[in-house]
């Protein structure tokens, strides 16, 4: 097990010798304590910006698409930005609306049977900052990032929130690993699966109560490397993008990186919710009947730093630029066309290539003819993978990871 400072360990001891007295929580054997949020106070308006209902920050149009109760980070701006990306340009995915809630009388708990005591164990803020902390750089991107080119790329109707492709951000995260916290509470040998919960208010749709958020996490994965971050970019969490923890699964769909962490569940049997059953599967004909295995890993991307219609200048020299990224594998390079497909060369790439972040890419262009044009971008990875032509559709518009056709105006 990692050093950790002795205070701490005091702290825990005594924590988990005290676990029985926990039991007040509401016993173990519900499938769902009926756990309290004492940390929340109050759900704050929105500062600027056009109404997002329910998020904190500041959303300037120059940096921001509301889309609900979710703001899209505008690509097309990620220019200005460098490789990480700052808390105040960072997309946000709410299915309700953010609490604030205060770090000083936030806890953690985990129950379940997969604990040896089978009792619930906590872990106070200070107890988790208090044990070794992992810093690591991963990208966080929804699962329908660009589910909106299923339909004006592919002619195809897909459900959900209409990203382009700006539902994704790179940040550097601070916290502990999530391996061990389990093993400071105790998970048993036979323990297969967690399922972590947020503190928002349960998700209520079209009349169904679905509960507060939460999704399954195989017990392999959490001890692989998800991490309970407390900062993003050497900062505390902001409060939209989980405040005082969350989850950070690196590679995964967004939904798996619970934020207002609030609880995990510890389990000897698989777990299901919705967000495992209903959604996050992919659903259609070209899937098995029932939908696939819930989704687990992202897919592959690459885009311009240009708004859609963009206009650019005849006869003079333009730098063109972009990001590519790859949960499968490390980005190995990235083609660009700026005719429509006709010629393909490579652009050059300014990042390092490594699992979990992305690269910044550039190639110059000088266009000569007025007229559209359409430009493209295609990443390949060290794993072989290559953005296709087409995405499979899913009813749901997930895995977005064809090329896309960027529509401008050479003037
Ligand atoms: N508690 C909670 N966690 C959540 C969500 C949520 O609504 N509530 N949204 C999920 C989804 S779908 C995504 S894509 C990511 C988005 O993280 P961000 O808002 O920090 O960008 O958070 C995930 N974690
Ligand atoms: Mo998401």
């Amino acid at each position: 097990m990692p050093h950790s400072p002795a205070p701490a360990r005091r702290a825990l001891l005594k924590l988990l010798a005290a676990g029985p007295a926990a039991t007040a929580l509401g016993g173990l054997a519900t499938a769902s304590p009926a756990l309290a949020s004492p940390a929340r106070t109050t759900t704050a308006p929105t500062l600027a910006g056009p109404a997002a209902p329910g998020i904190v920050k500041a959303l300037p149009t120059e940096y921001f698409t509301v889309r609900g109760t979710n703001a899209e980070a505008r690509f097309d701006a990620f220019g200005d930005t460098g490789f990480l990306t700052p808390g105040d340009r960072f997309f946000v995915r709410n299915h309700t609306s953010t609490p604030v809630l205060d770090a000083a009388d936030w806890r953690l708990t985990l129950w379940g049977d997969g604990l040896h005591g089978r009792a619930p164990v906590h872990f106070t803020y200070g107890q988790l900052r208090d044990l070794p902390s992992v810093t690591r750089t991963a990208l966080i991107e929804c699962a329908g990032n660009g589910r909106s080119l299923y339909a004006t790329q592919q002619g195809e109707a897909v459900a959900g929130t209409a990203w382009t492709l700006g539902a994704v951000g790179a940040a550097r995260w601070r916290g502990v690993r999530l391996s061990d916290v389990l093993r400071r509470a105790g998970i048993a040998r036979d323990a297969v699966a967690l399922q972590p919960r947020g503190l928002d208010d349960p998700y209520v749709s079209g009349g169904v109560d679905y509960g507060r958020v939460r999704r399954p996490l195989p017990v392999a994965k959490a001890f692989d490397d998800v991490i309970l971050a407390y900062e993003m970019n050497g900062e505390p969490l902001p409060y939209d993008h989980g405040h005082p923890v969350r989850l950070v699964v690196p590679s995964w769909v967004g939904i798996a990186s619970i934020k207002w962490l609030g609880d995990i569940e510890v389990s000897t049997r698989p777990l299901v919710s919705p967000w495992s059953t209903d959604w996050y599967r992919l659903f259609g004909a070209a899937h098995p009947e029932g939908g696939s295995e819930p989704i687990t890993r992202q897919t592959l991307k690459s885009a311009y730093q240009l708004p859609f219609g963009a206009t650019l200048e005849a006869g003079r020299a333009h730098r063109l630029t972009g990001r590519a990224w790859s949960a499968l594998a490390p980005v190995r390079s990235v083609e660009v066309s700026t005719d429509g497909g006709a010629h393909w060369r490579h652009a050059r790439l300014h990042d390092t290539p490594r699992g979990g972040g992305w690269v910044r890419w550039s190639v110059p262009w000088h266009p000569r003819r007025t007229g559209p044009v359409t430009l493209l971008s295609r990443t390949t990875d060290t794993a072989g993978n290559t953005q296709p032509e087409r995405a499979v559709h899913n009813t749901q518009g997930y895995l977005f990871n064809a090329v896309v056709r960027h529509p401008v105006t050479v003037v």
